[in-house]
């Protein structure tokens, strides 16, 4: 990276941290571009119970350790993400030999591994933890979508979570995390769930707000209207694995095989007024986070259809700024 192009990191230092998502193979291929742009991580898999826990009684911490290593080496902030979430879990969380496992067997297994998380990671740089990943259901009246937690422990599962990591770390913000977030009608859904909590006085501290968007959704008034009901909730706000895919959620074309000039100058605008709503909001927004560092590697690589490439960040695949960085960056 040449040296006059902007740092994130300085640009949106008197508004909020900017992260990234990170796993090994990142942290090794793009570190030049990890540690001068952002000073925020987030382990993009290696800190989910599947990977931390696969097995019962054994912990495996290794890989998550290097990667705060490196927060460490480079004055970095962390992001925890996440502890209790209905994917990416180890299936012997959910059972008691070849039965389903009883409630209060879960709870105990719930505490034991959100203690032993935290406390492993009791660590000054880490700055908020997802105690609670998309335990909203997306469509319908119900509010919790079917997740092994709610059908065992029932729907005070999210509460026992929040208090259990209060319990392991007095200091640290507590966030609910969800995509559609910005969804009229998920968000009165997220913000439902979060008010009940409040009102029972259990410790919740943000919301995070995953913005996974796309080239036409969502609007620009909806994420406006979604940021001011969770902030009327007197709660932090963080922006945590921020996107914006090509295709629209239900468009699995698989024919793209370049980014065209009208689609990289559609997204650099959609950047443009995204970051443009951050910084109007700042006094309730904390962190952003991308989802990852450029468009060398990223999720949407194989989401939600396999094996087709995604051009959804601020740097290209050769870690060069794209126009949506240049948009993000002049203001
Ligand atoms: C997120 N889900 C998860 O929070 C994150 O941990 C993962 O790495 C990627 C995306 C977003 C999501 C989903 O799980 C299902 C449907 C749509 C979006």
């Amino acid at each position: 990276m040449s040296e006059e192009v902007l740092k994130l990191k300085d640009v949106y230092k008197d508004y909020f941290k900017i992260g990234t998502a990170v796993n090994l193979e990142t942290l090794e291929k793009d570190k030049d571009l990890i540690a001068s742009q952002f000073n925020s991580m987030t382990a993009e898999n290696d800190m989910k119970p599947i990977i931390l826990s696969l097995e019962e009684e054994k912990f495996n911490y290794g890989p998550a350790d290097q990667i705060v290593q490196f927060a460490n080496d480079n004055n970095m902030g962390m992001r925890g993400h996440t502890l209790v979430w209905h994917n990416q879990t180890p299936g012997w969380m959910f059972k008691d030999g070849d039965k389903k496992a009883g409630r209060e067997l879960m709870l105990s297994r719930l505490e034991k591994y959100i203690h032993t998380t935290m406390n492993h990671y009791n660590d000054s740089l880490f700055y908020a933890w997802d105690v609670v990943n998309e335990a909203i259901d997306d469509t319908g009246s119900h509010l919790l979508r079917e997740s092994p937690w709610l059908d065992t422990i029932g729907e005070d599962y999210i509460e026992r979570a929040f208090e259990f990591a209060r319990d392991a770390n007095p200091d640290i913000p507590l966030f609910y995390n969800d995509y559609n977030e910005s969804h009229p009608h998920k968000r009165e859904k997220i913000y439902k769930l979060v008010k009940d909590l409040i009102d029972k006085e259990i410790p919740v501290d943000g919301i995070g707000l995953q913005a996974h968007w796309n080239l036409e959704a969502p609007h620009l008034d909806d994420i406006r209207r979604a940021i001011e009901k969770y902030a009327s909730l007197g709660l932090k706000l963080h922006v945590t694995e921020m996107d914006v895919s090509i295709f629209n959620f239900d468009d699995r074309r698989k024919d793209l095989t370049t980014l065209s000039p009208e689609m990289e100058e559609k997204q650099a605008e959609r950047y443009g007024e995204f970051f443009s709503i951050f910084r109007e909001y700042h006094e309730y927004i904390d962190s952003v986070t991308l989802w990852a560092a450029s468009d060398r590697y990223n999720w949407l690589n194989d989401f939600p259809v396999e094996n087709r490439k995604n051009w959804p960040m601020l740097f290209d695949e050769a870690n060069q700024p794209k126009e949506s960085f240049y948009r993000v960056t002049s203001f």
